[in-house]
């Protein structure tokens, strides 16, 4: 089998409103849909996004760059492709817009593997369950009043969320201890509660509120810190109670290490995208594994579902409904747990 074609589209989803977080203002996310063709008929879909569309020109070229080099070439060579281009990028680095191409061409590779098998890619990586824990993300943003988060913490629970996650990062520690005990209240004490700072706080601020937020049962405290202080936010996570968890923003499995060398998370949270697709996904997942560390994905919820399902130290993935549109089928929550769909491949096809 040999790929013979790379064919890339760009569209623009728009969020139902403009929302916040302590580092984002966004209205839409633009994608990049890469769509790989092989001489056999199969093919392979992935994609990268940025909030806003913004730049999204250079991951298109990036990826059809990169794209040129694996064509003749079969999907299933995944590791020796993924060396490959490790080599090629050298000049423009091993992170940034050079991975994300690079995870869209491995996610699609896969894709493939899977659909010319007529498994669904659990299985082929060596499946360990067929559903997983998930939470509620795509809302509680930090942008939104107290009563609106509240009822929307609970509407959540109505649609039969286990968990929510709440963004947080207000200049107050009181403000944001009122956040949380708005949406503690609003879902009572059974349904888990995540709070993500997206970086917005010193090391001092996020021990100080952290340790306020001790009697709300927090499940994970996320990027408490800016993405490079990793000593500090291994001093938050052994300061405080309320487990960490960060790693979204790392790129590849050398990210991740990094992340688990400076004992900084008690979850690491692999980005599709930022980690490198499948292959840096279960490699950073293995590093974790050996350290005992859980991973939790980060975003791309229909396409972290097979590889979260073959990750045995993966505890949930983040259920955002953002990219729903690009599917023809849905991501589907059955007792609060999202289910591994058993179709071919990534289970899921461009709309
Ligand atoms: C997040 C990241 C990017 C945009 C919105 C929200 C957040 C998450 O960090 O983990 O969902
Ligand atoms: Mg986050």
């Amino acid at each position: 089998m040999k790929i013979v074609a790379v064919e890339t589209r760009l569209v623009d989803l728009a969020l139902p409103r403009p929302i916040g977080t302590a580092i984002h203002a966004i209205e839409s996310v633009g994608c990049v849909l890469l769509t790989l063709r092989t001489n056999e008929g199969i093919s392979g879909e992935s994609f990268v996004f940025t909030i806003n569309g913004a730049r999204l020109g250079a991951f298109d070229e990036m990826i059809r760059g990169l794209g040129q080099l694996i064509v003749g070439r079969d999907p299933h060579d995944t590791g020796a492709i993924w060396s490959d281009l490790w080599r090629e990028i050298n000049p423009t680095g091993h992170a940034g817009v050079t991975i994300s191409a690079m995870s869209s061409l491995d996610v699609a590779c896969w894709d493939i593997v899977g659909r010319a098998a007529e498994l669904p890619l659990h299985k082929v990586f060596g499946a360990c369950r067929d559903t997983i824990d998930t939470y509620a993300s795509s809302g509680l943003w930090l942008d939104a009043s107290l009563t609106d988060i509240a009822a929307e913490a609970s509407s959540f629970v109505d649609q039969g969320f286990m968990a929510v996650k709440l963004r947080i990062g207000s200049d107050s520690v009181a403000a944001d201890v009122e956040r949380v005990h708005a949406v503690r209240s609003a879902i009572g004490d059974g349904v888990g509660l995540l709070v993500d700072a997206n970086q917005k706080f010193t090391p001092k601020h996020a021990i100080r509120l952290g340790r306020l937020l001790d009697p709300y049962e927090i499940t994970w405290f996320e990027e408490p810190v800016a993405v490079h202080d990793l000593r500090g936010c291994a001093e938050v996570r052994t300061t405080l109670d309320i487990p960490v968890a960060t790693g979204e923003t790392e790129y590849t499995s050398r990210g991740i290490k990094n992340v688990l060398d400076a004992r900084a998370a008690d979850i690491v949270m692999p980005d599709l995208q930022r980690v490198g697709g499948y292959t840096e996904f279960r490699r950073a997942a293995a590093q974790a594994a050996a350290d005992d560390t859980p991973v939790s994905s980060h975003f791309f919820t229909e396409h972290s579902l097979c590889v979260a399902a073959a990750t045995p130290n993966c505890i949930s993935v983040e259920h955002i409904d953002w990219f729903a549109p690009l599917f023809s089928e849905s991501v589907e929550l059955r007792d609060g747990q999202l289910v591994i769909p058993d179709r071919p491949g990534t289970g899921f096809t461009f709309s």
